[in-house]
């Protein structure tokens, strides 16, 4: 009952708020009343869209009397949280997932039938939040979802872009942004709390001033402020009645948005100066590893956390909290460098508005904080100019200079006389120009720091922050990522759920580990016929849908060889067009008879950064390439690729079920970990990929013989760089490479145009950070191998059960487990 938490005055309190019945009719009463009172729309005349704003009302209901339930337990129990603070989350479609989460598919399903309603149209018309990039956004998502499946108490907090990821088309072959609306047909899944708004400032000044004990305080005297608005999302956890957080912030203006103007009376440059303060939380940044370092995204960064800060102190913690407990309350963990303007924040609620002493504040804030790092890139570790930062946060930027000032005493007295030292170590950076580094900031301050695979975290401590592991070896830790079962295999793959639980039973899909029960069947003829189905549906599924979404017909029949990744150069998109390219020039140029090929559909999907040239070429080739493999009849089909634009957690659910071939191409110690590679595991792929992020792993797990390597290792790709990597080498010492290169050069994908393709073809030749013709001869080879284990189709099925059977490590529950052990230090509820 939920009576005795409301006044005793109120009509409610008279009776329980109980969950709608989980029966046909009880939903059927429910979906109606929100068609009729919540959309204003009598059956009859509803749209899809009513009915799908209507539907997911519904369901929401159910997830809403879960949510308040496990609120009040929390209240009770005070239990240690988790607050995980991430810019992004790329939640993907939330209709079947919660209808998973509370059981009620076939319920709602009959209902709407009996309503007249196809299930199916209705589902179509979520446009899914992607309010995150790539890996990182949908990481955070994954984690939600597991840390409520645990039954953890957790809450994530984040920022309600009003346009999330850029919608991509193309035009001819070129990427082009349209802005994603997501928000303009109504989101159902958000509740906005205007009344638990927070106020944020920016700018202004510090002064010193004694209070009245005759202390010397500092007061920051923001000159302008803005206004956080919580939007909370339901986090269903998988069948087990609890209902988390997900608090997104947008930003409105306040009354008063810009001081100064404000009360100059400049009524008109008041209201605009309004538009400025919303523009916060107006567009997500289309950057995934290479962030540009803008003030806007600063004000983000900062609104986001500052709001979450208050919140959790204010809102979520009961007034009467004492405060030197936070560390047996809070975790903060922090998602890459982006929230980490949330420790000076920290910082100066406990020492300005608090009155802690500095040093109590600062022992609190150590132990409140943990840093996860999901880059190796030095691209993309931010820094932010102590000009811009000081601007804008005047009192962080000098609570960040003392906590530098004092770090570096330390490592004065760790390192003695080694002043080098001191000026490596130091979280402000001296050139090119002066700047905070935030990843150091995090070390710093943060009880742990974790890398998202084993490789990354050992190359985290050996090439990006050696001398803080030195100083601080057991700060740092592992975490190897993972990813939910729930909607990668039992959403996306209902057909592999079915057949796995016939041969195992239930409850594999909250302890993953069990799909280990599945390696003898891999020795099963009977068994890998009926997988081998399942995979053929699933691609007929995609067919289906890629025709119907894109008007793109995929070949019958053929292996489903797949790259779907944000575009980055280090990712090597173009490894994999140079062995397209390579066989097509095979037949073309009558090398190879076309029925010698193995007939493959390559199938790529990558969005590029906007200001990203080379992405956005290689984009471009890609289209190219295709056009005119699909068109040259040599081929005759048996060679076809497939850039569906847009590629999203939507389409990801559909392609991924399908594919045969997981690319994982990227050069040895630059992809922290991957996410997609695991995905494809999972859902029976075998993987092509060098020894990188978390391949390292997967390899390792699935056993040798069931994972195609190649590639230069971590090591080997040094030992190059430090002699001299000369890519014309290559090309000049392989005649398969050559001739791709130079097929390529000549303008025969860009009808002609050796323009068009003149930057590709000179990057490759003249620079090639990565590696790409260096280790074409060996991922030929490797695609060789392929080929031949292709051509047995028992053999094929045998390493896909044992890939699926061998990947219960990465689910993201295990994860949370490892966080929540070397991390956390927190654990599930009973
Ligand atoms: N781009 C890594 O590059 C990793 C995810 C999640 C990335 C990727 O290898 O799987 O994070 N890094 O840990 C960043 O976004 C900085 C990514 O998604």
């Amino acid at each position: 009952s939920y009576g005795p938490e409301l006044p005793v005055t109120s009509p409610l309190a008279l009776g329980p708020v109980v969950s709608p019945p989980h029966t046909v009719e009880g939903f059927v009463k429910e979906f109606l009343h929100e068609l009729n009172y919540g959309q204003g729309v009598a059956l009859s005349r509803s749209s899809v869209n009513d009915q799908y704003l209507a539907s997911a009302r519904a369901v929401r209901s159910y997830l809403m009397a879960q949510w308040l339930e496990t609120q009040r337990r929390q209240r009770e129990t005070q239990a240690k949280s988790v607050a995980y603070l991430s810019a992004e989350y790329l939640l993907g479609r939330q209709f079947d997932n919660a209808l998973l989460a509370t059981g009620l598919t076939d319920t709602v399903e009959k209902g709407l039938a009996a309503c007249g309603i196809d299930i199916d149209v209705v589902r179509a018309q979520e446009i899914e939040p992607g309010l995150g990039n790539g890996g990182l956004g949908r990481l955070a998502a994954c984690f939600v979802d597991s840390l409520a499946s645990m039954n953890v108490s957790a809450i994530g907090y984040g920022i309600r872009y009003e346009f999330g990821i850029f919608r991509q088309t193309f035009v001819d072959g070129r990427q082009v942004e349209q802005p994603d609306t997501w928000l303009d047909l109504g989101s159902p899944w958000e509740v906005a709390h205007p009344e638990n708004s927070v106020q944020v400032g920016f700018g202004g000044r510090t002064e010193t001033y004694t209070d009245d004990d005759g202390v010397e305080r500092t007061r920051w005297i923001p000159d302008s402020n803005v206004k956080g608005i919580p939007h909370n999302y339901l986090v269903p956890g998988y069948q087990n009645g609890r209902v988390n957080t997900l608090r997104l912030w947008s930003a409105v203006a306040t009354q008063s948005f810009d001081l100064a103007i404000f009360n100059s009376g400049d009524y008109t440059a008041a209201v605009r100066a309004q538009t400025f303060a919303e523009n916060i939380s107006k567009v997500l940044y289309p950057e995934d590893s290479t962030p540009q370092g803008r003030e806007l995204r600063l004000q983000q960064q900062y609104f986001f956390v500052a709001c979450s800060i208050s919140d959790f102190l204010n809102y979520v913690l009961p007034a009467d909290f004492d405060i030197t407990k936070l560390p047996e309350r809070i975790i903060f963990q922090l998602n890459d460098t982006h929230p980490v303007i949330a420790i000076p924040e920290l910082m100066r609620v406990l020492v300005d508005d608090r009155g802690m002493a500095w040093d109590e504040a600062w022992a609190i804030t150590q132990q409140c904080f943990a840093y996860t790092c999901h880059t190796l890139l030095p691209e993309a570790l931010e820094v932010w100019p102590t000009e811009l930062l000081g601007k804008l946060l005047p009192r962080h930027l000098e609570i960040i200079y003392r906590i530098n000032d004092e770090f570096l005493a330390e490592v004065r007295k760790t390192f003695p006389g080694d002043e080098l030292k001191a000026r490596n170590m130091s979280i402000i950076a001296e050139y090119p120009e002066r700047s905070v580094r935030m990843a150091y900031l995090a070390t710093v301050a943060g009880a742990k720091v974790n890398g998202v695979a084993e490789l990354h975290s050992q190359l985290l401590r050996d090439k990006v922050l050696p001398d803080f592991s030195a100083m601080w070896p057991e700060k740092f830790t592992n975490v190897t990522n993972g990813v939910t079962p729930r909607r990668f295999i039992k959403l996306a793959n209902p057909l592999l759920s079915t057949l796995i639980t016939d041969t195992i039973g239930v409850g594999w899909l909250n302890d993953l580990e069990r799909l280990r029960e599945l390696e003898p069947y891999a020795e099963d003829p009977e068994f890998r016929a009926s997988f081998r189905e399942v995979k053929a549906a699933n691609k007929v599924r995609l067919r289906a849908l890629l025709e119907q979404r894109d008007g793109l017909v995929l070949p019958e029949d053929a292996m489903l060889d797949v790259m779907v990744k944000r575009l980055h150069e280090y990712k090597r998109q173009l490894l994999k067009v140079l062995h397209i390219v390579a066989l097509y020039d095979l037949v073309v140029s009558g090398q190879a008879k076309i029925e010698d090929i193995t007939p493959r559909t390559f199938v790529f999907g990558a969005k590029a950064a906007p200001g990203y040239r080379m992405a956005k070429e290689i984009i471009h080739l890609i289209n190219r390439v295709a056009e005119t493999v699909n068109n040259d009849p040599r081929v005759d089909g048996r060679l076809a690729v497939a850039f569906p634009p847009n590629y999203n957690v939507t389409l990801a659910e559909t392609l991924i079920p399908a594919a045969d071939l997981s690319e994982q191409i990227s050069l040895a110690g630059k992809e922290a970990s991957g996410t997609g590679n695991m995905k494809f595991a999972l859902n029976g792929a075998l993987t092509i990929g060098t020894d990188d992020g978390a391949n390292v792993e997967i390899r390792q797990l699935v056993g040798d013989d069931n994972f195609f390597l190649f590639g230069l290792s971590e090591p080997q790709v040094e030992e190059l760089q430090a002699k001299g990597y000369r890519p014309s080498a290559f090309y000049e010492s392989n005649e398969s490479l050559r001739r791709a290169i130079d097929l390529i050069a000549s303008g025969a994908f860009t009808g002609g145009d050796r323009e068009a393709v003149g930057p590709i073809v000179g990057d490759l030749l003249y620079n090639d950070r990565f590696m790409v013709l260096a280790d074409y001869q060996s991922y030929i080879e490797a695609q060789e191998r392929v080929d031949e284990r292709y051509a047995d189709p028992d053999a094929w099925s045998r390493s896909a059960i044992l890939n699926v059977a061998r990947s219960g490590f990465f689910s993201s529950d295990r994860a949370m487990t490892d966080y929540m052990d070397r991390i956390w230090h927190v654990s599930p509820r009973r």
